[in-house]
């Protein structure tokens, strides 16, 4: 008998050692651990890639109420698909669901709360369940902007730049004519917008994420430099324009703007991003963004503050352990004619 409460206590001290090295690792893949550990943000590439088409025989083809969106006010890349849907005439046609601005353990959450709207499809708790229901052995993150398809009950597409291109024409059978006349991609313009894409994506959409991510001070250091260094070429840019290729809207500003718009309220401090200021330090970006803001109709409407402030200050706990929200800057965007 007395070798049965050591064996006790060996097995519990065993079993133990297992469940805590089990917690530590689960917390390590954690979905709110962003950097990987050469201490650099790598962005997962977009797994559903498919297409809506105006082709009524292709696999999806363009039809009214036939398509949902789920998106975050909070994120940047759904805040583009919400702005084309805006400028194209698309709120009768595609339906909206607006995920909760705290991502948690178990990724973006629905709940009918400060503005969220709850999954109205599936009453779904989570985005990932969506995934799931898609696909079963879906692995990856699960992100917003996602393009449901409400026939086929299926996600057809989760990269923005994507959703946003099939929004600028295959729904033009269905739109009024003034949206059809709008091109935010004209064949005049593309080799130019794309190159103004690749570096903007690069060092400035997703630049702020690599500067406030980096968990190391040299791949911040080289990241928020890259930043500024396209800050600066920008604010020339739109020093001799009224938008970033001359006198027309295009793709470029509306990929742009849910960036600068976060600029101030959010990226300054929290991503420390913080060599100027939009407000103060560029004034052909500010003037730009003010007008895009509060002269175009799609852009503000689509702008939530409340959830953009946050959503990243609260779910970044990595980044603020605390999940104190700075109350400034005020206001968040600058009037119209200061
Ligand atoms: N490539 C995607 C990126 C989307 C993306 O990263 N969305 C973020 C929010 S800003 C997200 O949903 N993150 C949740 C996660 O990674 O768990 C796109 O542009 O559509």
């Amino acid at each position: 008998m007395g070798f049965v409460i050591p064996l006790i206590l060996y097995n519990i001290i065993i079993t133990t050692s297992i469940v805590l090295r089990l917690l530590s690792s689960s917390n390590m893949s954690k979905i709110t651990d962003w950097a990987s550990k050469d201490g650099s943000f790598h962005r997962q590439v977009s797994r559903f890639r498919d297409w809506i088409s105006s082709d009524p025989k292709s696999k999806f083809p363009a039809e009214h109420n036939r398509y949902h969106l789920y998106i975050s006010y909070a994120c940047p890349w759904a805040t583009r698909t919400l702005i084309v849907r805006e400028l194209k005439g698309l709120k009768d046609i595609i339906s909206v669901d607006i995920v909760h601005w705290h991502i948690k353990e178990n990724g973006w959450e629905f709940r009918k709360e400060d503005g969220a709207t709850g999954d109205s499809l599936y009453g779904f708790t989570y985005l990932k369940d969506l995934y799931f229901k898609a696909n079963a052995d879906y692995v990856g993150r699960y992100t917003v902007p996602t393009l449901w398809d409400k026939r086929t009950e299926t996600i057809v597409s989760n990269e923005s730049s994507e959703i946003i291109r099939m929004m600028y024409t295959e729904f033009d059978c269905l739109v009024a004519k003034k949206y059809t006349e709008k091109d935010y991609y004209p064949i005049a313009l593309r080799s130019q917008i794309d190159e103004m894409n690749d570096w903007i994506y690069d060092t400035v959409n997703n630049g702020v994420y690599k500067a406030g991510f980096a968990t190391m001070q040299e791949v911040y250091e080289k990241e928020v430099l890259f930043l500024f260094k396209s800050l600066d070429r920008i604010e020339k840019i739109l020093g001799s324009g009224k938008y970033l290729l001359g006198d027309q809207l295009t793709e470029a500003d509306i990929r742009l703007f849910p960036t600068i718009i976060r600029f101030d309220p959010v990226y300054v401090q929290h991503f420390k991003c913080n060599i100027g200021m939009i407000r103060y330090n560029y004034p052909n970006i500010n003037r730009w963004m003010k007008h895009l803001y509060y002269d175009i109709p799609g852009f503000k409407e689509t702008t939530n503050f409340k959830h953009i402030k946050k959503h990243y200050t609260k779910s970044h706990t990595q980044i603020n352990p605390h999940s104190i929200t700075p109350v400034g800057p005020i206001p968040d965007i600058e009037p119209r004619d200061k």
